[in-house]
C-alpha cells in the first residue's frame, strides 16, 4: 500500500518581510477542544516571535467557543490598534448540523470583519471529522495550522503596507 502525502504548509522560511518588529497581532483562541487549540496557539505564538514580532506586540485572548471567535476579532481591531486578527478553533463534526452552522457562521462572519477593517483576520479554525483530524493538524503529520495562520497574518500585514505604501 502506498503511504499517503501528507502535505502541509509548516515549513516557511521568510526572507524580505521588513519592519517585522512594528507588527502588531492579536490572536483569538476558542476554548473548546482545547487540546488541539492551544497547540495552534503555541504554533502561532512561536512562529511570530522566531520571525521578530516583539512579544509586547502579540496579544492573546481566549473566547468560549468558535462561535465568538468573530466579535473578539472585532473588538481587537475597534481597541487594539492591532494590524491583522488570527482566530484559531476547532471545529468537529458531531451527529447535529451543529457543524454547518458554526462553521458557516463563523468563516462569513470572520472573512466580513477583515473586509469592514480592511485589516487581515486569519481563518485558523479546524473543521473536521474527528479529533485525530484535527491533532493530524495541530502539530501532527500535517503540520500546525497556527504555525500557518501566523504565516499568513505576517505576510498580509506586509502585504497591506507595501499596497498602501505605509
Ligand atoms: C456548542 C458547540 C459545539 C457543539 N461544538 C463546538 C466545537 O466543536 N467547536 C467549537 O469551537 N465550539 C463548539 N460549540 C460552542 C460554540 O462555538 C459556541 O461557543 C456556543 O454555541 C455558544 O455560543
Amino acid at each position: 500500500m502506498t503511504e499517503e502525502k501528507k502535505t502541509n504548509l509548516s515549513d516557511f522560511t521568510f526572507e524580505n518581510i521588513p519592519d517585522i518588529d512594528s507588527m502588531s497581532i492579536g490572536i483569538v483562541v476558542s476554548e473548546w477542544n482545547p487540546e488541539v487549540t492551544e497547540k495552534l496557539k503555541e504554533g502561532a505564538v512561536l512562529t511570530l516571535l522566531r520571525q521578530g514580532v516583539s512579544e509586547n506586540n502579540i496579544n492573546v485572548e481566549y473566547v468560549p467557543g468558535s462561535f465568538e471567535l468573530p466579535l473578539a476579532a472585532q473588538w481587537m481591531f475597534e481597541h487594539l490598534e492591532v494590524d491583522a486578527v488570527i482566530c484559531l478553533g476547532c471545529v468537529i463534526q458531531g451527529e447535529t448540523r451543529h457543524f454547518e452552522f458554526i462553521c458557516n457562521t463563523v468563516a462569513g462572519a470572520i472573512s466580513n470583519i477583515g473586509l469592514n477593517y480592511a485589516r487581515p483576520v486569519i481563518f485558523g479554525v479546524l473543521t473536521t471529522d474527528n479529533m485525530q483530524q484535527a491533532l493530524e493538524r495541530a502539530g501532527g503529520t500535517h503540520g500546525n495550522k497556527g504555525v500557518e495562520a501566523a504565516v499568513a497574518a505576517m505576510k498580509m500585514i506586509s502585504l497591506g503596507r507595501k499596497i498602501s505604501g505605509n
